[in-house]
């Protein structure tokens, strides 16, 4: 049988509860070999090797694309499972509404049957990691067991993983525990089940991104966010973007949206050529944990090291940053091939594919080339734009904080909350059409609070009331906004061109933070007006701004409406302040 114990490790800083507990978890889950994650880049190629001769990673074209390789999941595992994911706390109710819940006591005796002996003739990793910088005050540290290599190069590439990390747990004695095994990768046996009260994830049957790189969405939101709750910060699905204007002084935004709504390239957005002198830095391009600061402003540390981006619809026009990024020191997950074995992927502009993501000859018949929710995953050092600030202790001060969704009406281009208060009724508005990123069915408008329907660890009504109270402790707070990239006209094409031109949209959000740019006052918050936003340069029809910039009162007391009926589903727990703007928001719009 294997143990802890009976496999020698070069790591001396082995803590007692981290040993003890990979022993038990050796025992339960029989694997023929254990190994101890240290870090290092021998580690790193030793393990691309090993997945190349297996066959679970294949090396592409090393002219075109240098140190890139492709795996290619099991073609029922391409996406999150929300409806096998589980919220497991001793109260239902902390887990709410917004959650699948299990009793933590059924969840572990269902996740036991699974996990037992389910290493046999496998190798059980042990990967230390650090969501945030090593050295910050702000980061927390998990440690995964997992029997997947291709989960270990992920976290590799995604946190600050080995060494230091298992150091920082022997320091201070907590640490997130998560287990991972692939298992038989049998949608019927799979689940992914969160113990937020015991900082403890179990995850079974799913190799695939959020539901295998534990970091992430597990730890990084659903057990961080209720953490955070308990600590006085916020754990959140946003990107963090440095603007740095033509006068050279840097701000910094965090924005939430939805998977695949674009956080990304907003995060690596190259300004348009009719506005020279602007600069843009990402510190982060899907989550941030936000603490109030001691000078009274809210402070932000992007807790990951690496992008797990979409890959279809990259390409130079989109995000040029991205589209060089990821031609050199990059996994692809899931993307076709050419004739020439690159990476093909819709939206490229270029070249042909002839392999398709399941390994199959390219016949349109199957569908796209490659799947819809194709991933690259990269470290965030290759990023051209790279912020310096990215590996702060102290995190980057938030000038404004941004919600969107994928919405092809009602919601207008940009808005500014009237205040913190309806800042955080407007983040609990957010509603936005289903992406291929999670299984289900795509294009569905669905509530998404925060962006973090399928990301908060516990009840949303103690969410918002959180929320209200981050604000009231703030001296300085961030200004809030709700943007809409994805606005349609009649003939459902985009009213609005995004990507590079968004900057316009920040840009007058930043002058709002300095008092320098105008607005009109409307039923739900203040709009600009056409004159107020810099539309230099840009070919937009007078038409389509008007739409863009436009409120119809009768469709939102129709939304007010709706997000009064959704709060109502969190009965109590939904804090009076917010229903209070909500009702306001209704005497506004009467
Ligand atoms: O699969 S992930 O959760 O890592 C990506 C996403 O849905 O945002
Ligand atoms: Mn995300």
């Amino acid at each position: 049988m294997a143990t802890a114990a009976a496999h020698a490790h070069p790591l001396s800083s082995i803590s007692k509860p981290v040993g003890d507990w990979v022993h038990s978890i050796a025992e339960l889950t029989q694997p023929e070999a254990i190994h101890w994650c240290d870090g290092s880049d021998a580690e790193y190629r030793q393990l691309m090797t090993e997945l190349q001769q297996s066959g679970e990673l294949l090396k592409l074209n090393p002219e075109h694309f240098p140190n890139c390789f492709l795996a290619r999941s099991h073609p029922s595992d391409v996406a999150r499972v929300e409806h096998l994911t589980f919220v497991c706390t001793t109260n239902p109710e902390d887990a709410g509404p917004n959650n699948h819940w299990m009793a933590p006591a059924d969840a572990h005796a269902k996740m036991r049957e699974l996990f037992k002996g389910c290493m046999k003739g496998r190798t059980l990793y042990v990967v230390p990691y650090c969501m945030g910088p090593i050295d910050s005050p702000y980061s927390r540290c998990g440690v995964e067991i997992t029997d997947s290599a291709y989960v270990v190069i992920n976290m590799a590439l995604m946190t600050r993983m080995g060494r230091a990390a298992l150091e920082r747990i022997g320091r201070e004695g907590s640490f997130v525990k998560g287990l991972h095994s692939t298992g038989e990768l049998d949608p019927n046996r799979r689940f992914i089940m969160h113990f937020p009260e015991e900082l403890a994830i179990e995850s079974f049957g799913s190799g695939y991104g959020g539901n295998a790189l534990l970091g992430k969405k597990c730890h990084a939101l659903r057990i961080a966010s209720y953490q955070a709750r308990n600590e006085g910060w916020l754990a959140e699905h946003m990107l963090i973007v440095g603007l740095q204007n033509p006068q050279g002084e840097t701000h910094y935004i965090a924005a939430a949206f939805p998977s695949a709504c674009g956080k990304t390239n907003l995060a690596m957005l190259i300004p348009p050529g009719s506005m020279p002198g602007w600069k843009v830095f990402t510190v982060g391009d899907d989550i941030a944990w936000l603490h109030p600061g001691p000078d009274g402003r809210l402070y932000a540390i992007n807790p990951e090291a690496g992008y797990f981006g979409v890959v279809p619809g990259t390409n130079p026009k989109t995000n040029r940053n991205a589209y060089e990024m990821i031609r050199r020191d990059t996994l692809f997950t899931n993307v076709a091939l050419t004739a020439d074995n690159d990476p093909w992927w819709e939206g490229l502009e270029g070249g042909t594919p002839v392999i398709d993501w399941q390994g199959r000859p390219y016949d349109t018949k199957h569908g796209p080339a490659a799947h819809p929710n194709s991933r690259f995953t990269v470290s965030a050092k290759k990023n051209p734009n790279y912020s310096p600030e990215a590996d702060s202790p102290r995190g980057v001060p938030i000038s404004a904080i941004v919600f969107g969704g994928r919405r092809r009406g009602v919601a207008p281009l940009v808005y500014e909350a009237r205040d913190w208060n309806h800042g955080v009724l407007v983040g609990a508005s957010v509603a936005s059409e289903t992406t291929a990123a999670a299984i289900g069915e795509a294009g569905v408008l669905r509530r998404d609070p925060m962006a973090m329907k399928p990301f908060a660890g516990y009840n949303f009504g103690d969410y918002w009331n959180h929320w209200l109270a981050i604000g009231a402790k703030l001296k300085h707070p961030p200004r809030i906004y709700h943007v809409n990239w994805f606005r349609r006209d009649a003939n459902n094409k985009f009213l609005w061109p995004g990507f590079g031109d968004n900057l316009r949209v920040l840009e007058w959000m930043l002058k709002r933070c300095a008092g320098a740019a105008e607005a009109t006052e409307t039923a739900i918050g203040y709009l600009p007006r056409a004159k107020d936003l810099n539309l230099a340069g840009l070919d937009i029809a007078a038409s389509a701004l008007e739409q863009l910039l436009s409120v119809d009162a009768r469709e939102w007391r129709t939304e007010a409406a709706d997000m009064g009926r959704y709060m109502d589903e969190f009965g109590a727990r939904t804090p009076a302040a917010l229903r209070a703007e909500v009702q306001a928001l209704q005497q506004r719009l009467a």
